[in-house]
């Protein structure tokens, strides 16, 4: 398989392409924004999944040129449908950020430029990291996430509670979402571990001033517990499927 050099003429030739997943408000089940998902849709293998080429985008650093243009196609499209579906606050798109992007230096300046160019409100953009990559290189990250703050942009915790951060450290970030991995949400209802790991999570997200997003919600039993401890949104099957441009505007006219 030549996935380094096919991965490095898929963009050359458009053939990736984002799928959006609503993530929707416990509160009032309307549509709060979307986290953008990249797909690469290779002309004899069909849809490969992020899974199957990040391993080697990330060892070929050509995760950096697709990065930016995943960045740059989500704000484009944010800032579409913000035009065309006025929504206060503002539609926010969840953007999937590498471990090589945050350690490239002209990361911050590059953002800046995607912000100027798509002209999206910076604070509809939440730029989500993992655990781990906050915790590789603390000092730095620490600085770069409170530029990007500074910038305006949202910032949130991806996979939560499978990694091994420092709480003291988590703390002091400026981090507005921690999003629990789905591993806690899935079979909530049949496991009262995971009820009180999540009750822990919701409670301490909260303690530090964070909004909490349950992932793999699936079932009508986890939402009901998800509502109940107090968590503010959800992204899951039960809900949406990452969807493509045309489903994705379906869904968000079906609320106005
Ligand atoms: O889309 P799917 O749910 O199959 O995603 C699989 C994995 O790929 C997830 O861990 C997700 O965070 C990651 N992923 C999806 N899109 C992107 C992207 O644009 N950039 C990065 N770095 N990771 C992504
Ligand atoms: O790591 P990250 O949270 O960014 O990955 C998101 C991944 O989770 C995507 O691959 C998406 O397709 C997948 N996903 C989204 N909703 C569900 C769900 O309800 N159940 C499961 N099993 N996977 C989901
Ligand atoms: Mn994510
Ligand atoms: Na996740």
């Amino acid at each position: 398989l030549q996935l380094d050099s096919e991965l490095r003429d898929a963009l050359g030739r458009g053939e990736f392409r984002l799928c959006y997943q609503p993530i929707v408000s416990l509160q009032n089940g309307k549509i709060q924004g979307f986290e953008a998902l990249l797909r690469w849709e290779h002309p004899s293998k069909g849809c490969i999944s992020p899974l199957e080429f990040l391993p080697t985008a990330e060892e070929t650093g050509l995760i950096l040129p697709i990065g930016q243009w995943v960045l740059e196609e989500a704000c484009l499209q944010a800032q579409r449908w913000q035009q065309a579906f006025l929504m206060d606050p503002p539609l926010t798109m969840s953007v999937n950020l590498s471990a090589s992007q945050l350690s490239q230096p002209e990361f911050i300046e590059q953002v800046k430029r995607v912000l100027q160019k798509t002209a999206v409100v910076p604070s509809s953009l939440k730029l989500e990291l993992t655990e781990s990559m906050a915790m590789s290189d603390p000092e730095h990250t620490a600085r770069l996430l409170f530029e990007l703050k500074a910038m305006g942009i949202q910032l949130s915790l991806d996979d939560f509670g499978t990694g091994y951060s420092s709480l003291s450290y988590l703390s002091r970030l400026p981090i507005d979402t921690l999003k629990i991995d789905r591993s806690f949400v899935s079979g909530l209802e049949k496991s009262s571990e995971n009820l009180r790991i999540l009750e822990a999570i919701v409670t301490l997200a909260h303690t530090l001033n964070m909004e909490v997003v349950a992932e793999g919600t699936e079932t009508i039993e986890e939402v009901i517990y998800l509502k109940r401890l107090n968590c503010e949104y959800a992204q899951g099957y039960f809900f949406f499927k990452p969807l493509g441009v045309a489903d994705a505007e379906a869904a968000l006219r079906q609320q106005l």
